[in-house]
């Protein structure tokens, strides 16, 4: 028998082969916005020096952002994986707490 697939209850009947599927095996990270609060006390160019050192903004952006929490409350930092996103949080909130501002920093599920 010149065959190699052979039957393995081998009752000599048809042989049956399986086609698999191969499954594309890209999936989409979950990704979380980091966000900065504002508050009435962290002087405004320390919250630009913390985008510039953190978010690699430029000064231009990093006013732009730092405005935009000043006068809505919250905004966006940047957008990350959930490790980047933690490193992320914690840099600022350690870096706000040693220079004494009570600037706070969080992040959300997109
Ligand atoms: N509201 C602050 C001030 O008037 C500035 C500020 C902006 C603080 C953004 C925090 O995330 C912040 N000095």
């Amino acid at each position: 028998m010149g065959n190699d697939e052979r039957n393995a209850g081998g009752t000599g009947g048809p042989t049956t082969s399986v086609i698999a599927k191969v499954k594309p095996k890209t999936k989409r990270p979950n990704l979380y916005r980091v966000l900065i609060l504002n508050d009435d006390y962290t002087p405004m160019e320390f919250v630009v020096h913390v985008l510039e050192k953190f978010f690699q903004k430029d000064v231009e952006a990093a006013t732009k952002i730092m405005l935009h929490v000043h006068h809505h409350g919250i905004g966006e930092c940047g957008v990350f994986t959930y490790e980047i996103a933690e490193t992320k949080v914690t840099q600022v909130m350690d870096f706000a707490r040693k220079h004494q501002h009570p600037l706070q920093c969080v992040m959300e599920k997109k």
